[in-house]
C-alpha cells in the first residue's frame, strides 16, 4: 500500500515535470550559448528539476529568422535572437546596430535601458515574454586587403547579418549578402563575400584567420542578443517556478554582460596570435564610416516614429 502510494506520488511529480526546447542561432562554444546553458542549469536546479530546458544551438532546431516566429506560435518554448534582426518588423530594434550610436559598454547599457521597456511592450503584444539581453563585443571590420578609406571598400561583396549591416554596405557602395554566423567560413571560402563587420568573438568562432588578413578594431556598435519565452509556456509555470526562471534570467544577464567584456580582449588576442593584423583604423576610414552612421541615424529617425525618437532622446539624455 505504502509502496504503491509512493509510486503514485513519483509518477505525479514526473508528470508535472516539463522539458522545454530552446532554439538559439550561435555555435555551442560561443559565450552567449555557454551563458544560456548555465541559465538552463540554474533553472533546473532552482525548480527541483520541474523544468528542464534543452538548448539547441547553431540554428539546429530553427534557422535564425524562424526562431522568433516559432516562439510566437508555440512551436518552441524559448529562443535567442539577435535583436536587430527584427528591424524590418520594428525599426526600434535597429538602434543598437547603427554605427557610432553606442560604442562602449557603458553607452550600450544606457541604450539598453532606454530600449528595453518598448521592446518588452512590443513583444508582449505578440505573445512573447522578454527575459534578458546580452551584448556582443564592439564590432570591427575584417578584410583580405588593407583598407585605408571607405573608397577601398567600394564594390566588395559584404557579409550582412541584419538590415542595418545591409544598409551600411549599400551606403558604402558594397554589395550586401545576408549570411548567418554559422555559414561565414563557407561564404568566404567560396567567394560569396570578401569582407564583414562583426565582433572579434564571431571572428574567432569562424576562424577568420583562414580567410581574412586584417581586423580593423572600429568599435562601431554593440548589438545585443535577446532571450525570450512564449507567453503560454511562461504561464504554464507555477508562480514559484516563474520567479525562479526570472531570477536565473537576471543572473544570466549580469553574467552575460561581464562575459562579453572579458571576451572582447581575449578574442582580439586570439585573432592576432593566429596571424591576423589587428589594426587601428585610419582617421580617414573612421571619418567616412561616421558619416555613414550619421546618414543611417537620420534615416532611422524618419522611419521609427515618435516612440522610437523618444527612446533615442532618452538615451542621449535630451
Ligand atoms: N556576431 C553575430 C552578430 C554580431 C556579432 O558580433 C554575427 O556576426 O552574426
Amino acid at each position: 500500500m505504502r509502496q504503491s502510494l509512493l509510486g503514485f506520488l513519483l509518477l505525479l511529480s514526473v508528470a508535472q515535470a516539463q522539458t522545454w526546447n530552446m532554439a538559439t542561432p550561435y555555435p555551442p562554444a560561443n559565450f552567449h550559448t555557454q551563458n544560456i546553458l548555465q541559465f538552463a542549469k540554474e533553472v533546473e536546479e532552482a525548480t527541483g528539476s520541474r523544468l528542464k530546458i534543452t538548448v539547441h544551438p547553431g540554428g539546429s532546431l530553427f534557422p535564425h529568422p524562424q526562431i522568433l516566429p516559432a516562439v510566437r506560435n508555440g512551436q518552441v518554448q524559448m529562443g535567442e535572437v539577435l535583436m536587430s534582426l527584427l528591424a524590418n518588423e520594428n525599426p526600434l530594434f535597429n538602434l543598437d546596430s547603427i554605427p557610432f550610436v553606442a560604442t562602449s559598454y557603458e553607452e550600450a547599457r544606457r541604450l539598453y535601458q532606454a530600449q528595453r521597456p518598448e521592446v518588452e511592450k512590443w513583444l508582449a503584444q505578440r505573445g512573447v515574454v522578454f527575459l534578458y539581453a546580452v551584448p556582443w563585443p564592439p564590432q570591427g571590420l575584417y578584410t583580405k586587403r588593407p583598407v585605408n578609406t571607405a573608397q577601398d571598400l567600394k564594390g566588395m561583396r559584404f557579409r550582412a547579418y541584419n538590415p542595418a549591416t545591409a544598409r551600411l554596405a549599400e551606403l558604402l557602395g558594397m554589395q550586401p549578402v545576408q549570411v548567418e554566423a554559422a555559414d561565414i567560413p563557407q561564404a568566404f571560402a567560396t567567394g560569396i563575400v570578401e569582407a564583414m563587420i562583426t565582433s572579434p568573438v564571431t571572428g574567432v568562432d569562424s576562424q577568420a584567420w583562414d580567410f581574412a588578413r586584417y581586423f580593423y578594431d572600429l568599435k562601431a556598435w554593440i548589438p545585443k542578443n535577446m532571450v525570450v519565452i512564449g507567453r503560454r509556456a511562461f504561464e504554464s509555470l507555477s508562480p514559484q517556478d516563474r520567479e525562479a526562471l526570472l531570477q536565473a534570467a537576471r543572473r544570466a544577464e549580469e553574467r552575460g554582460w561581464r562575459l562579453s567584456q572579458e571576451q572582447e580582449e581575449k578574442a582580439i588576442q586570439t585573432l592576432a596570435s593566429r596571424g591576423m593584423q589587428v589594426v587601428k583604423p585610419s582617421p580617414a576610414l573612421m571619418a567616412d564610416l561616421k558619416k555613414v552612421g550619421q546618414t543611417m541615424i537620420l534615416e532611422w529617425q524618419r522611419q521609427v516614429g515618435a516612440t522610437g525618437v523618444k527612446v533615442y532622446r532618452q538615451y542621449l539624455g535630451r
